[in-house]
């Protein structure tokens, strides 16, 4: 197949890719400027390269002419959580999707089901419509969700395979079994202090969205003109910071609320 032959095929998982890391990310975001906890930790997305769908294709018997209908990780993304109960709520959030942006195709719990090989992920295989300037393309794409040490362990062990294709000397096959097995109790451990690590998380992510907001004020007061107001609440709003307490914080941003309200009354007036 030429060159210029492949881009066109990839084109379309392109945008698939890119459209479906804004999506997840976006919800992410939403999850952090409401102050709640985000059971998305991390998105990352790529398209397979021209040699790794080749290899791919070689290795399962499939024909140039069936790859986009068997390959279904062309377009890839990766969604990382912090905890694995933070999976079950990604799979629930991508269910909810089913049949309005994306369709499921299929699901594979390596979570439930480790591989041999110490893998742990869950994938959905879904088809996703791309508008591209050739008309409207269903592509497939794999989504792998998975914790942060279930990612750890298989980057690692993906470059490792990678490096010795079939001959992964045994050695070296022992140790990645120990080491998923270990990433398997890293994942225990941090689910058994959850809560508190919630928490922790929670009042950081408040504590930054209220001085991102005191900012704002304070910007605001500027850009109306009120110099003098800017500086000595800037004064003030570097104290409290000091001092450190969140509850002190967020009642001086209420009141700057007001104060930044009524100077933008007046500047209108
Ligand atoms: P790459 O380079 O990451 O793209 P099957 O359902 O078995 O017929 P397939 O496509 O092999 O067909 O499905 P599977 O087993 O669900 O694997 C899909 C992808 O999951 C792989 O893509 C890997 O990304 C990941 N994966 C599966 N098993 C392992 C494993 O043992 N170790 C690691 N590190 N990753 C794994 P590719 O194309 O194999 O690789």
């Amino acid at each position: 197949m030429e060159t210029l032959q492949w881009k066109k095929i990839l084109i379309p998982y392109e945008q698939a890719v890119k459209e479906l890391e804004v999506k997840f990310q976006s919800i992410a975001h939403e999850y952090h400027t409401l102050n709640q906890y985000s059971p998305i930790e991390l998105v990352t997305g790529r398209v397979k390269t021209i040699s790794s769908i080749l290899e791919k294709a070689r290795k399962k018997n499939i024909p140039l002419s069936c790859i986009q209908d068997k390959i279904e990780d062309i377009a890839g993304i990766r969604i990382i959580c912090q905890f694995v109960e933070d999976i079950d709520k990604v799979v629930a959030l991508i269910r909810e999707r089913d049949k309005k942006d994306l369709w499921i195709v299929e699901e594979k719990d390596y979570i439930t089901h480790t591989k041999a090989s110490g893998y742990r992920s869950y994938h959905i295989i879904i088809q996703y419509p791309v508008h591209t300037a050739l008309g409207e393309k269903k592509v497939l794409a794999e989504i792998q969700i998975r914790t942060l040490a279930m990612n750890f362990w298989a980057t690692i062990e993906h470059s490792l395979r990678y490096k010795y294709k079939q001959n992964m000397p045994m050695e070296i096959n022992g140790r990645l079994l120990k080491a998923a097995e270990a990433a398997f109790k890293l994942d225990q451990e941090m689910s058994a202090i959850r809560s508190e690590i919630l928490e922790a998380q929670e009042l950081f992510q408040v504590r930054s969205n209220i001085v991102a907001d005191i900012m704002k004020n304070i910007e605001n007061l500027h850009v109306t003109g009120n110099l003098s107001e800017a500086e000595d609440i800037q004064r003030q709003f570097l104290k409290l910071w000091k001092e450190g307490d969140l509850q002190k914080l967020k009642n001086f941003n209420q009141q700057l609320d007001m104060i930044v309200q009524i100077y933008d009354v007046q500047s209108l007036s």
